[in-house]
């Protein structure tokens, strides 16, 4: 299965699900357990000091078995991006993504140490400057997506963006089960990304209320906070984002609402305190019912994957 597939070709990866490089979770404990799995595990650098990115490779390194491939995301809003990108070029890392801007001054030095970059977009226009300038592949996130998200579905993203582009596309949001891997491959996708499947698995460090709420979402449990900054992000609706939407919706000054936000993700992924912090999830969480080991997640969306495939057809027969 999936010998012939552009981006198990391209990263030598046995299935094509990436981990969404999500901040505070995105961990060595997710990242090595997604790549053994045969998936592509990703440490999500969120705001990270790059000494701390440092030990988190390294200890990631040394829990994945032989030469499996795991990525960094560098979350391009971080203050320490520079010397993030430092840290991630000193330790050849095999596969960078990107979020949250435009990574392009970044593309060629990543290049030139043999790193595939491959950078998360929300627009067609981003994927084609992106392909220009180097990128190996591109991942077309749509705003069912938890955390920071752009204007547009999955559904009519994807297809623009492998409409618009040459390299492989990987679709994120709103998938987590064989029918969503299904449906990225009709849409043209060469492989997915899921974030919200992983935060419901052991070895996602999130704390257990930060699960439990998860576990109890439904399809209409998130809201967007953040519009009127220009970074919207998708999270649960709570006491948090009650007050949130109540200042932006007031006209709250810029500055007031960003220091409302500092720490609140940390306070909910860590602290467990899922009223008052943000919970990062997207929307696909309503669907969610258990928490499994990582490769049974991933197991079971792939050996799920021809019983989806013969109901499509059952359907045009
Ligand atoms: O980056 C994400 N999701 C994230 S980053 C994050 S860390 C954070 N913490 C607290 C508050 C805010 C953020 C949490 N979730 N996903 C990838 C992604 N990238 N989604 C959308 C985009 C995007 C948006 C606009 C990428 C490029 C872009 O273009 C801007 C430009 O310069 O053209």
């Amino acid at each position: 299965m999936f010998e012939n597939n552009a981006i198990c070709k391209l990263l030598n990866i046995k299935y094509p699900i990436f981990q969404g490089g999500m901040a505070w979770i995105g961990t060595a404990e997710l990242a090595s357990a997604v790549s053994n799995a045969g998936g592509l595990g990703l440490i999500g650098a969120g705001h990270m000091p790059p000494d701390i990115l440092r030990k988190e490779i390294q200890k990631c390194k040394s829990m994945i078995d032989g030469s499996k491939p795991f990525g960094v995301n560098v979350m391009l809003m971080s203050p320490f991006v520079k010397e993030v990108m430092e840290v991630v070029i000193d330790e050849k890392i095999p596969v960078v993504t990107t979020g949250a801007g435009n990574p392009g001054e970044y593309v060629p030095a990543l290049k030139e140490i043999g790193s595939k970059v491959i950078p998360v977009v929300a627009s067609v226009a981003l994927a084609k400057r992106l392909e220009r300038v180097g990128a190996d592949a591109i991942i077309a996130e749509g705003m069912e997506s938890g955390g920071h998200i752009g204007e547009i579905a999955t559904l009519p993203l994807v297809p623009q963006v492998v409409d618009a582009v040459d390299v492989p596309v990987i679709a994120a949001g709103g998938i987590a089960d064989s029918r969503g891997l299904a449906a990225a491959f009709a849409l043209g996708a060469s492989a997915v990304q899921m974030g919200t499947r992983f935060v419901l698995s052991e070895e996602c460090i999130a704390h257990p209320n930060y699960k439990n709420l998860v576990l109890k979402a439904k399809d209409r449990s998130t809201v967007v906070t953040g519009r009127t900054l220009g970074h919207p992000a998708r999270v649960i609706a709570n006491k948090f984002t009650r007050t949130y939407l109540e200042m932006e919706a007031a006209g709250a000054p810029a500055e007031e609402l960003e220091k409302l936000g500092v720490g609140s993700l940390h306070r909910a992924t860590h602290e467990g305190d899922v009223d008052n912090g943000s919970v990062m999830i997207g929307q696909i969480s309503g669907m969610l019912e258990d928490i499994k080991p990582v490769k049974q997640i991933i197991e079971d969306i792939v050996a799920g994957l021809p019983k989806i495939v013969e109901e499509i057809q059952s359907r045009y027969n």
